[in-house]
């Protein structure tokens, strides 16, 4: 499919794809971080989601969507930082070029990604660092992100070990810098441009163009996007036109100021008191999220409910999830799936259990990784200004009738 006029078709298709969606509206019963409502609109290849922006598109996946290893692509979430997004890509045409200190410039186009090189595949988390963000209290800065800013999918691509092979890296390259297609409305305003250091480059780094056995989806980053899994998603550079070796670091926007946390054991500062030396987020600690039940949904007193969702980390893998029907004083195993995704994917568990008594009853769900990390508690999260790295034990509240 040519993706022609993009946003165009997005005005025409909204009402269309928004009817008929009614099980993914939340209820709007209020959880601290779980009180929003999914959009009567819709993007096109998209479900309706929750919507913080429609330029640049910001949009976060339901509560619903985490109880399955594998997240839709028409529900998975959406995060630009650029409002001036092309809204044409031509695959026949489409190329990205690899210049700076590589023995020869070269543009490499989709077809010859894709017929030229070795196919890799792998399934792999994608989780902004500011995921959970609106749980951090005092209000730390940026998107007030529920828990829907992840997802989880197989990628497709070919090894960007692969491709920097092709120009031939000089000896003196240090830094990889990646640029999209998108850009800043202000010529004086940063683009998006992220770098990863080329010590840190390994084979599990990919430029993907399938997502979950299907093409990109176009406000996911088609044709072409950067997986790095196991880290959080601000560098996987989404329509990825670009990629630059340098010696020295680039002073950019997007890696000296923004994704940054407290350089100190505890990661954490005060609003009074901000921490000057800081570090960037990089890898994803231990979580999960319970995908259902949400909260307000009413159960039958004495009749099996199954609890279901999503546990991961950075790839050390998932040791246990479990779960807590007391407030955290009693914790029970719940099951796992077999773990065949491999240790960048989510785990998807289960736990049966039947309500014994009428009321409310609040369910929390605590994942423990290989390396013995726990989730802390949500009230024991330390502060940070970025509202990064949030990972505190999710819970949903239930009515037993
Ligand atoms: N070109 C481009 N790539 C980007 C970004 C962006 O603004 N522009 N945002 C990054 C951030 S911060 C996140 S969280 C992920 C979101 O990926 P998604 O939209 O596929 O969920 O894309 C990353 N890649
Ligand atoms: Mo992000």
């Amino acid at each position: 499919m040519e993706r022609r006029d993009f946003f165009k078709k997005a005005i025409v298709t909204a009402g269309a794809v928004a009817t008929g969606t009614s099980t993914l509206e939340a209820d709007g019963t209020v959880h601290p971080i779980d009180n929003r409502k999914v959009s009567d609109v819709a993007f096109p290849e998209k479900r309706p989601l929750i919507t913080y922006s429609d330029r640049p598109p910001l949009l976060e996946s339901p509560r619903e969507v985490f109880t399955s290893a594998l997240t839709p692509n028409d529900l998975f979430f959406v995060r630009w930082h650029m409002p001036m997004i092309p809204n044409y890509i031509n695959p026949n045409t489409f190329s990205i070029s690899i210049n700076g200190l590589v023995e020869e410039d070269i543009h490499i186009s989709l077809k010859a990604l894709k017929t030229e090189f070795k196919q890799v595949e792998l399934t792999a988390v994608l989780q902004c660092g500011g995921n959970s963000r609106t749980a951090f209290k005092p209000t730390a800065g940026g998107i007030q992100w529920g828990i829907g800013a992840m997802g989880c999918a197989r990628w497709k691509g070919v090894r960007l070990k692969d491709v920097l092979k092709k120009a031939g890296l000089k000896k003196e390259a240090v830094w990889i810098g990646f640029n999209g297609e998108d850009k800043a409305v202000y010529s004086e305003t940063a683009n998006f441009v992220r770098e990863l250091k080329l010590e840190d480059l390994n084979d599990n780094i990919i430029l993907a163009y399938e997502m979950n056995g299907e093409d990109l989806p176009y406000l996911n980053g088609y044709p072409l996007r950067l997986i790095i899994p196991g880290v959080y998603s601000d560098s996987w550079i989404k329509m990825i036109s670009n990629i630059t070796a340098t010696k020295e670091k680039q002073q950019l926007h997007f890696m000296e100021k923004a994704y940054r946390i407290p350089d100190n054991e505890c990661e954490c500062e005060t609003p009074e008191n901000l921490v000057k030396k800081t570090k960037p987020i990089e890898e994803m600690n231990v979580n999960s999220i319970i995908g259902y039940p949400v909260t307000g949904t009413k159960v039958k007193n004495d009749s099996s409910l199954v609890v279901r969702g999503v546990a991961f980390d950075g790839g050390h893998g998932i040791k246990k999830v479990q779960i807590s029907i007391d407030g955290g004083q009693m914790w029970v195993d719940a099951l796992l799936d077999d773990g065949s995704e491999g240790k960048f994917a989510y785990r998807a568990f289960t736990y049966a259990f039947k309500p014994k008594n009428s009321g409310k009853v609040t369910i929390m769900c605590k994942a423990t990784n290989k390396k013995g990390e726990e989730q802390p508690f949500a009230k024991d999260i330390k502060w940070n200004h970025g509202g990064y790295k949030y990972n505190g034990i999710d819970e949903v509240t239930v009515e037993v009738v």
